[in-house]
């Protein structure tokens, strides 16, 4: 067992997080701020999405200096406070880590124009075909893969055009993140989340095979050199220090899941977010929704649970919608939360609650696509009506799967409480029902149960060690069991909005429920149950 096995993490979106000085801007003093509300929760470690400098054409993830903090956010001494003061309250941090692509506006890039500078092959500058672009991959975002520099030649950028991608071929490349990956170790964090970590080596830049979405990929998706390079980045720079690594792995079955968790030299990742469950209720791509089916859903996280030794669970993060307004529902707003959250902090692996989860934030409720500020969102409206959708097609589309569902500001008491400015993102208009202070004064709400939970999974081994076993998954019920040698748990989970019969062990002692104990022969909708039962 690794020291980080046996936390809770929590993931800030430090611009929609809390806002210290009034300019409608989460920053990091916002966060220290917050870290004893954090620590009543009972967090251990916090991700943070990143505070780097960037022109926030993708608020963060397009990074213009790796060793600097986004003034918007704070200063490199705002940090290192934070990283104390997280420290006195048994608060550890990771922070995200983009090292497939750099902003447009990084030194190297700028740099890189320049087709006689040393930090040309720092990117994939290419002449294009003619008329034609180099080859025909298209990006994440929609759109073509290729932008045209000054000069007429074109640069590689899987996202968006301002986020072209680095060359990891080149001999520095490696170095270069050595350096920053130290400079972030020795200012104390204890490990990072790296985003879309398993597509950062390209093989060649010829033309993909005929796909519907990202054309292209077989060529770049998780190279041997990608294994080699990261498993050369976990042994030589992150081990020393005895930090961890969460990797954005995008598209990976649970057998490449294993290759990249690994043992001994041939590790990569201590754990990864793989995206099979959120993929559960998409047809093709994620704009594509269908119906949330939630037998379909837990047969995924069993299949993942019984074949990944150890793994990040979550259920939402700054690119997914609200998980309540996915997989619950709003007449049992609190009930569906909180069977959700039992789910996450129940099955085997290291649980992370997404700011806001832990209150029941729901999905926005904008009204007009100039309250969205996303460049996914923006891109995919615009694309969508190159195609011809229907407009109330497209509209349907942002609603459910815009990622400033998840991004909205932090809802901290009945007037919003995330600035006393302007939000530079649109507040959800439910504040007054949905927030941190009514929900921390009242026993029976979504935070209190949240609290009670982390407490559970703390005091006893069986939700950390224990062995998972599903029992029964039909009609949308999701029961399992955690076990050692010492200890069984079962788990009941109705992820219905219907009354289902079930009958269950009543010997046991139940450790906690989202119902008040009264019915017996059935379990209510969303009704929750953890129950210590005697041991076979
Ligand atoms: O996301 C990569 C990713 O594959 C998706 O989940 C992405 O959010 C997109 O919706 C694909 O349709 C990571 C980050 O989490 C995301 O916020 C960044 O925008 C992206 O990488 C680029 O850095
Ligand atoms: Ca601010």
């Amino acid at each position: 067992m690794q020291a980080f096995q046996k936390g809770v993490f929590y993931q800030i979106y430090p611009r929609s997080f809390n806002d210290s000085n009034g300019d409608g801007i989460g920053d990091i003093p916002g966060i220290i701020q917050k870290l004893d509300y954090l620590a009543s929760l009972g967090v251990n470690y916090v991700w943070l999405s990143p505070v780097y400098a960037s022109p926030n054409v993708d608020y963060g993830y397009d990074i213009s200096d790796y060793l600097s903090i986004n003034p918007e956010y704070g200063t490199m001494a705002d940090m290192e406070k934070l990283i104390k003061e997280g420290k006195k309250r048994g608060i550890y941090f990771i922070m995200d880590l983009v090292m497939n692509h750099t902003s447009s506006e990084h030194a190297w890039f700028k740099a890189s124009l320049d087709p006689d500078s040393p930090y040309r092959d720092y990117y994939y500058h290419r002449p294009g075909r003619g008329k034609k672009l180099p080859n025909n991959w298209t990006s994440f975002f929609g759109g073509k893969a290729w932008s045209q520099n000054p000069d007429g030649t074109y640069y590689l950028h899987l996202f968006a055009p301002n986020q072209p991608d680095l060359n990891w071929d080149h001999p520095n490349m490696y170095e270069e993140f050595k350096k920053i990956i130290r400079f972030w170790l020795d200012k104390g964090i204890k490990g990072f989340r790296c985003d879309v970590v398993n597509v950062m080596s390209k093989k060649t830049l010829v033309d993909g095979r005929p796909r519907l979405i990202l054309k292209g990929l077989e060529h770049y998706h998780s190279t041997p050199k990608n294994h080699e390079i990261l498993r050369r980045i976990r042994k030589e720079i992150i081990e020393p220090y005895g930090a961890f690594l969460v990797g954005e792995t995008v598209m990976v079955d649970t057998k490449l899941a294993n290759d990249l968790l690994g043992e001994g030299d041939s590790k990569e990742l201590d754990m990864l977010f793989s995206f099979e469950h959120m993929d559960a209720d998409q047809f093709l791509v994620k704009w594509f929704k269908r119906s949330f089916k939630p037998n379909k859903f837990s047969k995924i996280l069993t299949k993942w649970q019984q074949s990944i030794p150890w793994n990040a669970i979550y259920l939402e993060n700054h690119d997914q919608p609200r998980s309540v307004s996915r997989y619950g529902s709003n007449h049992y707003h609190k009930e569906s939360a909180k069977m959700l959250s039992t789910l996450l902090l129940t099955l085997k692996g290291s649980p992370f609650i997404y700011q806001g989860q832990e209150i029941g934030m729901m999905n926005v409720d904008y009204k007009s696509i100039d309250d969205y500020k996303d460049v996914e969102t923006k891109n995919i409206w615009a694309l969508s009506k190159k195609l011809l959708f229907p407009r109330f097609y497209r509209w349907r589309m942002i609603k459910n799967v815009s990622r400033d569902n998840a991004r909205s500001p932090m809802q901290w008491d009945a007037k919003g409480g995330f600035s006393t400015g302007t939000p530079w993102l649109r507040i959800n208009h439910n504040q007054k029902k949905i927030n941190v202070e009514t929900q921390t004064e009242d026993g029976n709400s979504i935070l209190s149960y949240y609290k009670r939970l982390i407490k559970i999974r703390n005091q006893y081994d069986v939700f950390v060690e224990g062995v998972f076993k599903p029992v029964y998954q039909r009609r949308g019920l999701f029961v399992y069991t955690r076990e050692t040698q010492n200890m069984k748990v079962l788990i009941i989970l109705n992820m219905t909005s219907k009354y289902k019969k079930y009958s269950y062990n009543l010997d046991g002692e139940i450790l906690l429920r989202n119902y008040p104990p009264i019915e017996m022969k059935r379990l209510r909708p969303y009704e929750a149950l953890i129950i210590e039962v005697p041991h076979d």
